[in-house]
């Protein structure tokens, strides 16, 4: 009886030791997050927040390091940094290589998505439909999408004669946009565009409000011209083996958040923008441009030739262009 119970406990103790018992001796993954632009950005609030509910769902399993402000990986050099392993997770905006994510960046022709609620599960869905070979060599944690761009000036443009080679920061399709409608466009990643606000290299930038409060652009820029035209197309990233080599239920936890993270940052962007409009107001009084309806119209009518132009070039890539636009069209009435 005696030596049962040693010899019990004594088994016990060993398949303990041996990691038989996961609550004891249960491994921590840590994993490297590199972002972009500045932490209090909406790229960064929403890693912090899938850090958290991963960190929380996998009970400390898992452990997220994140990098905001291009500390790990810069925005240009973000797709090949994680596919290569510099580092294990990281936020791309597809607007900062067009030529390399064509089908994605469809959603940043002006079809008219109305918020980025709409816009991040429109992305989400025509992803998941085309599995787009720009993504072969990584996981995809989440996509979503920034709001509708506005037009963030030091001068009013109220016509399309004020905007006439006035110096703006645009990129992708945002940046297309800018160009038809004749403003002598300049392109660069959002990160770099504080510095060239700073020193005059542009007068302003043609993206989503929430920056007027989170870079402070409201300072520099104290005109708003109201377009709401064009997003930036998102998507969070992970190096494929490091992916392979998670634990199943880690998977299945990341797996489960996909849509739920896209949701939620679309409309914590959506209410964040709303807040920073204000903000931008009490602060430094800026000026909101709302477009006459004539003036209105003529914008409109100059966008006409991208969406053809776009068509062209992915039916020169082998890609269903005709189909992409209009499963976007689509997606904007299932989601809004
Ligand atoms: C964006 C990118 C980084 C931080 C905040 C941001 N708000 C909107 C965008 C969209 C974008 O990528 C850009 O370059 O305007």
């Amino acid at each position: 009886m005696k030596i049962n119970k040693v010899l019990s406990v004594f088994v016990m103790s060993l398949l303990l030791v041996m990691g038989f018992s996961p609550v004891v001796f249960a491994k921590t993954t840590s994993l490297n997050y590199a972002n972009f632009p500045p932490a209090p950005t909406f790229p960064c609030i929403q890693m912090e927040r899938w850090k958290t509910q991963v960190e929380e769902r996998t009970h400390g399993a898992v452990a997220i390091n994140t990098f905001p402000g291009g500390t790990l990986l810069g925005a240009k050099d973000m797709m090949d940094g994680v596919i290569n392993g510099q580092a294990d997770i990281g936020c791309i905006c597809m607007a900062y290589q067009p030529g390399r994510f064509t089908t994605t960046n469809a959603t940043s022709l002006p079809l008219g998505i109305p918020d980025a609620k709409t816009g991040s599960l429109v992305l989400l869905d025509l992803y998941n439909k085309y599995q787009p070979r720009a993504f072969e060599k990584v996981k995809v944690l989440t996509m979503f999408v920034s709001a509708p761009a506005n037009i963030m000036s030091k001068y009013p443009v109220k016509t399309l004669s004020d905007l006439k080679g006035l110096d703006l920061r645009a990129s992708g399709g945002a940046a297309q946009i800018l160009k038809s409608w004749g403003a002598n466009q300049i392109g660069m990643p959002m990160s770099a565009t504080p510095e060239a606000l700073q020193k005059g290299v542009v007068n302003g930038l043609f993206s989503s409000l929430e920056v007027m409060k989170d870079l402070k652009f409201a300072e520099i820029c104290r005109n708003v011209t109201m377009t709401n035209t064009v997003i930036y197309p998102f998507a969070v990233i992970m190096n494929k083996n490091k992916w392979n080599a998670l634990p199943e239920d880690v998977k299945k936890i990341m797996d489960g958040l996909v849509r739920e993270q896209s949701a939620w940052t679309g409309e914590y962007m959506d209410n964040h923008v709303e807040e920073s409009i204000n903000w931008s107001k009490q602060t430094y009084d800026i000026n909101v441009i709302n477009l006459s309806d004539a003036e209105k119209t003529e914008w409109d009518n100059k966008l006409a030739p991208i969406i053809e132009n776009w068509i062209d070039d992915a039916n020169k890539k082998n890609l269903p262009g005709d189909q992409i636009v209009t499963d976007i069209k689509n997606l904007i009435k299932t989601h809004r």
